[in-house]
């Protein structure tokens, strides 16, 4: 891929779908992502080519209430099913554009959520959560912090939801062989406790799995020609999960690939937990 500088890049704010406001990123060398401040949901990543590697359901919403199904959606301060919401309030809250800047024509924007009372009403603690989110060539970083702003402990449990665009039957993850799996097919309640024996891990079905203790690195094959690495300090688990006939119309075109912090996070007054992910074209 070329590396050619282009002068009309950076960070713009406009209107996206619903009217909702969403940030576009673009490099020099001409990679554009997007993220909508609803749910700080990172919709786009777009290489040079103008290929999509993320994926938007056709079922997705942009109206401000539901969260938007596809790209990549946090789940904070729980991760799936439990006494608040599944995968909790972060994806359906408005965060805040906090800092935006270029480094040498890459750009970064810092977004923000604090607690106000509707998150008081399901979770009664004063927390901040940062999202960067750092634009490259060919990949982009994310780092995400949860700094404990009030004066009593609290935990969590949190992921970053990605749905990347793949063709199903093509597509392989490899970097799990050794994990512990907490199989969620077929009972979702009741996870069947196993080791992943895999080099490669395919889709031929429905795929709801944790892998425990997963490694900061991965290989996922698209399917659709393109091989993406994963990398990650401190998310230490992955989620697969590929919905199949649940989701007829879509489910050939996606697979979910997830950083995850499934085990509870225990944080003090004015402790922070951060976590950071790379996501790379090779
Ligand atoms: O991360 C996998 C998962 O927790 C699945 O169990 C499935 O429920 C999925 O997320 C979809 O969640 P959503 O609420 O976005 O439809």
């Amino acid at each position: 891929m070329s590396q050619t500088k282009d002068a009309s890049f950076g960070v713009k704010v406009v209107e996206g779908i619903g009217g909702l406001p969403k940030v576009c990123l673009s490099t020099a060398y001409g990679s554009e992502a997007e993220i909508y401040l609803f749910g700080a949901c990172l919709t786009s990543w777009k290489l040079e080519n103008g290929k999509d590697l993320l994926f938007i359901r056709p079922d997705a919403v942009f109206n401000g209430k539901k969260p938007i199904s596809g790209g990549i959606p946090h789940c904070f301060p729980q991760f799936g099913p439990g006494p608040m919401q599944q995968h909790g309030f972060a994806r359906n809250m408005e965060w805040s554009l906090k800092d935006s800047q270029n480094n040498e024509g890459e750009p970064v924007v810092t977004l923000e959520l604090k607690d106000d009372p509707y998150t008081r009403s399901m979770w009664d603690f004063s927390f901040q959560a940062l999202y960067k989110v750092t634009l490259h060539s060919e990949s982009f970083s994310t780092a995400l912090s949860i700094t404990n702003t009030d004066k009593k402990p609290f935990s969590f449990t949190t992921a970053l939801h990605t749905y990347f665009s793949a063709s199903i039957s093509g597509v392989t993850v490899e970097g799990l062989k050794g994990c512990k799996a907490l199989n969620k097919d077929p009972d979702p309640a009741n996870p069947i406790e196993g080791k992943e024996e895999r080099d490669v891990v395919t889709f031929p079905g429905f795929v709801d799995c944790i892998y425990l203790g997963a490694s900061n690195e991965l290989q996922l094959e698209n399917g659709l020609g393109d091989t993406l690495t994963i990398r990650n300090t401190n998310w230490p688990d992955t989620v697969l999960w590929n919905p199949h006939t649940q989701m007829e119309s879509c489910y050939r075109d996606f697979v979910c690939v997830e950083n995850a912090q499934v085990g509870r996070v225990q944080l003090k007054p004015d402790q922070a937990w951060v976590a950071e992910q790379n996501i790379s074209f090779t």
